[in-house]
């Protein structure tokens, strides 16, 4: 018996396949609204900010390898190549490093990293395409409300406790010969990037959201919060590395870095809105 697929058999079976091909959507938690103080009275963290938050959904974890592996196979999407990292004692720039070579994709769990803010940002539009609702870089308020995790007044990070939430510079990272901060006194196993959510998460169930990379957000540069003047050259990136000691991953503190920065130590998570 001769089988002939219909044109509206062979539509469906096209958009059958490109489904196969989508990554399964990121897990998402729900962020209650509330208030919260953003920022703090430290130089390029305040002044602290009253804000009232609507409810989010972000993701659980930052973007793994897998996650972005998913996108660059279905898209022919490719970030450029070059990566910022700590090599042989040193951050320097490493022009054939890139996000998916085994320095920094060895395994699917990883967060990805050696990534532009472009790049994160086209990641998300793939997203967007693929299941109609809106998926994006979280403002550096949603960023730091999450990350507080219901918790707003103290820093939930104690250097004897660090290592049961964040992935820090610690004695893994002193015995690879990493950066010469004060190490914390525990031992993760990981001596940069580690696999997401392996460690307990906040009270809002976000997992890694201060440690293990440095995330990238929608928010333009502003070197104080109540700054009229916003650099969007440069965009707010927060909560700290695998490189870092506690000041550096504290919920307030943040840096800008140029669109065409790219590193070892910076990742991203993303918000879904309805
Ligand atoms: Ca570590």
């Amino acid at each position: 018996m001769e089988h002939r697929i219909s044109q509206g058999q062979f539509v469906c079976l096209s958009l059958l396949l490109l489904a196969m091909q989508a990554a399964a959507d990121p897990l998402l938690v729900k962020v209650p609204p509330g208030t919260f103080v953003l920022g703090a009275d430290a130089p390029r963290q305040g002044p602290p900010t009253r804000m009232d938050m609507p409810a989010f959904a972000i993701t659980a974890t930052e973007i793994t390898v897998g996650d972005y592996r998913a996108f660059v196979a279905a898209t022919d999407y490719q970030p450029p190549a070059g990566c910022f990292d700590w090599q042989d004692g040193a951050f320097v720039d490493v022009p054939d490093s890139r996000w998916d070579d085994a320095r920094h994709a060895s395994s699917d769990a990883l967060p990805v990293v050696c990534i532009r803010w472009a790049d994160a940002v086209a990641y998300a539009d793939w997203l967007s395409a693929a299941d109609g609702a809106r998926w994006r870089l979280p403002t550096e308020a949603e960023w730091e409300y999450a990350a507080k995790g219901a918790n707003s007044a103290s820093q939930p990070l104690t250097p004897d406790g660090a290592c049961t939430f964040a992935n820090l510079h610690d004695a893994a990272s002193v015995q690879a010969g990493g950066p010469g901060l004060d190490p914390l006194p525990c031992d993760d196993g990981y001596a940069k990037t580690a696999p997401v959510g392996g460690r307990r998460a906040n009270g809002f169930g976000l997992h890694d959201s201060l440690g293990n990379v440095t995330e990238w957000t929608s928010s333009c540069w502003r070197d104080a919060h109540d700054s009229p003047d916003a650099d969007c050259s440069r965009h707010v990136a927060r909560g700290g590395a695998w490189k870092d000691d506690l000041a550096q991953a504290s919920t307030t503190s943040r840096v800008g870095l140029s669109e065409d920065f790219r590193s070892g130590y910076f990742g991203f998570r993303l918000v879904r809105e309805r």
